[in-house]
């Protein structure tokens, strides 16, 4: 009779392990997109997450000769330096012991010359199989780039889609720092002017159509900066979210994601491993959501003060729709107390979780350590439950795991056109 925690928990593990994800945001590729889908025991080393630990170990290595160096050898000094002079205890060092234990390897290697060779027999197509299977992982929503050179021409060319990778058309690149992007979309054929007037309003609203028509985009996301604000005439970006953005998200019925809180390279030097955390305005988001009340939002937010906030403004906005535990956030002890926080809140209204994978391989890790967390909390609330006199049962828990892990928050979503939506009170 599973009615305590630890009665429970046996049950929900081997549920939850079993349950297929679809993972909502990574920054993996189709692997028709060759080189961009990343792989293997150089770049899982290499990953910026353990870049910036790798400084932490060594404050005597400059920036510059670091990004310097190849990255192979930069491989083997995090190698030597997180994994064999110091116990790998960081999230992101665990994760490699994971991600190389699951793969039948043993993970205590001298050098990594037994690991490349391993690497080395694999084919990129294969290994994708492998490594869904392994993470129990169906789909992986990529985040696809336009004015990224290396992206850009496959797309233009085409190619044969494989489904588990399902398009998301990325902003940031287009309206960050304005206008920042008109060179980039004058290439593409775009007239765009530096002045936001209705005809440039207009011509990247054709760029954001054509594209999503293009990638077949399920959702539009950017990142944005914690002083971003709603409303906010003066500002460029909250212009052109609000003027091209939004209304192609409306247009087309697909969300419009929100990932809030970044200040993008705190330290230059250290580009992608560079940016930090900041807190946001709640308001904001709040503002956004009632303005546009035909969107589904996904929001993800990067402060720990912002993710409690966020729960709140979910419970006011039915188009709000909180996903994943953010990068920093990404780590066991606050994806334990966030997903408590998120079901007391939310019940099963939220995605609780988004690998952010860049490396292929860390799917494997990220969702098991994610799963075993969710397992654990989702445990003491059936126990909670229980104890309350409601017995949740195994095809009950089942079909919450769907509802949690099965993408359907994000997807299955039809905008219906018209004004504001309010929740009104509780
Ligand atoms: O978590 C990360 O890898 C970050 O660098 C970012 O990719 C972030 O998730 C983003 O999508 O901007
Ligand atoms: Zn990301």
């Amino acid at each position: 009779m599973h009615t305590t925690p630890a009665g429970y928990r046996a049950l929900v593990r081997r549920l939850v392990s079993r349950t297929p994800v679809t993972d909502v945001h990574t920054h993996l590729f189709d692997p028709a997109l060759g080189p961009l889908l990343l792989w293997g025991i150089d770049e899982l080393l290499t990953y910026h997450y353990l870049a910036a630990e790798l400084f932490r170990a060594r404050p005597d290595l400059g920036y510059a000769d670091v990004r310097a160096m190849p990255k192979t050898a930069l491989a083997d000094l995090v190698w030597k330096e997180l994994f064999r002079l110091r116990s790998p205890v960081s999230e992101a060092c665990r994760g490699v012991t994971t991600v190389l234990s699951a793969l039948g390897l043993d993970p205590d290697e001298k050098d990594l010359s037994r690991y490349r060779a391993f690497f080395s027999r694999l084919n990129a197509r294969d290994y994708v199989d492998r490594v869904f299977d392994l993470a129990g992982v169906r789909r992986a929503y990529m985040t696809n780039d336009p004015l990224d050179p290396q992206e850009a021409p496959a797309w233009e060319r085409g190619f044969r889609r494989d489904p588990r990778f399902p398009g998301v058309l990325r902003l940031d690149s287009a309206i960050m720092n304005w206008p920042a992007g008109v060179r980039a979309l004058r290439g593409k054929g775009y007239r765009v002017e530096r002045a936001l007037s209705r005809g440039t309003l207009s011509e990247i609203r054709r760029y954001f159509n054509e594209w999503c028509d293009r990638l077949d985009a399920r959702y539009m996301a950017v990142s944005l900066p914690p002083d971003f604000r709603y409303p906010d005439p003066d500002s460029s970006l909250t212009r052109l979210i609000q003027g091209a953005a939004l209304p192609v998200a409306l247009e087309r019925g697909i969300p419009a994601a929100m990932m809030i809180g970044v200040r993008k390279l705190a330290n230059p030097e250290m580009g992608l491993a560079g940016d930090s955390v900041g807190r946001a305005p709640i308001e904001t988001v709040e503002a956004l959501a009632r303005d546009f009340g035909g969107i589904k939002f996904l929001v993800t937010m990067l402060s720990r003060e912002n993710a409690h906030e966020l729960c709140v403004a979910a419970r006011k906005f039915k188009n709000i729709v909180v996903f994943g535990c953010w990068w920093f956030l990404n780590n066991p002890s606050l994806i334990r107390e966030i997903t408590a926080m998120r079901l007391e809140l939310l019940g099963l209204t939220f995605v609780p979780q988004h690998s952010d994978a860049r490396v292929l391989d860390q799917l494997i890790y990220k969702w098991a350590h994610s799963r075993a967390i969710l397992a654990d909390v989702l445990a003491s609330k059936y126990g909670d439950l229980a104890a309350a006199g409601r017995r949740v049962t195994g095809p009950e828990i089942k079909r919450d795991l769907e509802i949690l892990l099965g993408g359907g928050l994000i997807e299955g979503w039809r905008n219906s056109p018209g004004g504001p939506v309010h929740s009104g009170t509780e």
